[in-house]
């Protein structure tokens, strides 16, 4: 399927699908990106396809969280370069974050081809491709323990878009705050981080480069309020019941939508 009709009542969906077939066509997103993704989309399902207000609340909170730090870092797997190049560029240059390479499927020229096209998107820096560079976290059992040292290694806040739960327990456990973008508010992903936005990252990284350029100005003392007054467990409980809320809902339509 080349063009997907904007008529189409999954039209968003499909536009979606065919950025990540593209990218593994490519070499940048590996099979099991997609079976990934097929996790996400089900949660996606539950939420109604969009941006609750519980997601929202936790963006307002990343976005300050990443304005607050000295040394931000945005780690990128194959999905996230495929899905939204553009705005990780754009996230990077308006919080000062650095952008680091880091693959839990490490294959030959992987990193580079990723770099890549984070640069044709106008990354400047790309971070994670030097093996020169590259520290081991000890905490981390697979092949995302590979850091570099300039980026994660040293950062205070990293931010991990569709993330596996082991690199994020051990990032809490080096004392750093994590922000996460996971569909899916069971994970061990989501509920390690410090901040979760339960959202789709094709809505949610725009959204935060957004609210990061409405809250750049604001006092330091306003946006540690905002990290601060924000609680990750409550976020992802109420998502949780939100989805639930909605399963109720749609059950009590009852004829009407399985006539
Ligand atoms: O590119 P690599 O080699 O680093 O590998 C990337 C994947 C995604 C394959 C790897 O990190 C992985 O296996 O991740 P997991 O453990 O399957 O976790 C991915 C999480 O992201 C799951 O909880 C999904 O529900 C969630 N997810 C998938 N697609 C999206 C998503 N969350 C937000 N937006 C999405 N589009």
């Amino acid at each position: 399927m080349d063009e997907i009709s904007p008529n189409h009542p999954r039209a968003e969906s499909l536009r979606i699908r065919k950025r990540l077939a593209e990218g593994m066509r490519a070499g940048m997103v590996v099979p099991e990106g997609l079976a990934a993704h097929g996790r996400g989309e089900a949660f996606d399902y539950l939420l109604g396809e969009r941006t609750t207000e519980f997601a929202r609340e936790a963006i307002e909170a990343a976005a300050a969280a990443l304005l607050l730090a000295s040394h931000p870092v945005i780690s990128v797997n194959g999905n996230t370069a495929a899905l939204v190049p553009e705005a990780v560029v754009e996230l990077s240059e308006v919080t000062g974050a650095k952008i680091e390479v880091n693959l839990f499927h490490r294959l030959p020229g992987r990193e580079a081809l990723i770099a890549e096209h984070l640069k044709k998107h106008g990354g400047r820096e790309v971070l994670g491709v030097k093996e020169e560079d590259a520290v081991r976290i000890p905490e981390v059992q697979s092949d995302r323990r590979r850091v570099d040292r300039k980026g994660i290694f040293s950062a205070d806040v990293v931010l991990v878009p569709l993330e596996d739960g082991d690199r994020t327990e051990a990032l809490r456990a080096l004392g750093k705050r994590v922000v996460a973008v996971d569909l899916n508010p069971l994970s061990r992903t989501a509920r390690a981080a410090t901040i979760t936005v339960v959202d789709n990252v094709a809505r949610a990284l725009p959204l935060m480069v957004e609210e990061c350029r409405r809250m750049k100005g604001l006092p330091r003392e306003e946006l540690r309020k905002k990290v601060e007054g924000f609680d990750n467990g409550r976020n992802l409980r109420e998502s949780l019941r939100l989805m639930c809320r909605r399963l109720v809902e749609l059950s009590e339509k009852g004829e009407d939508l399985f006539k």
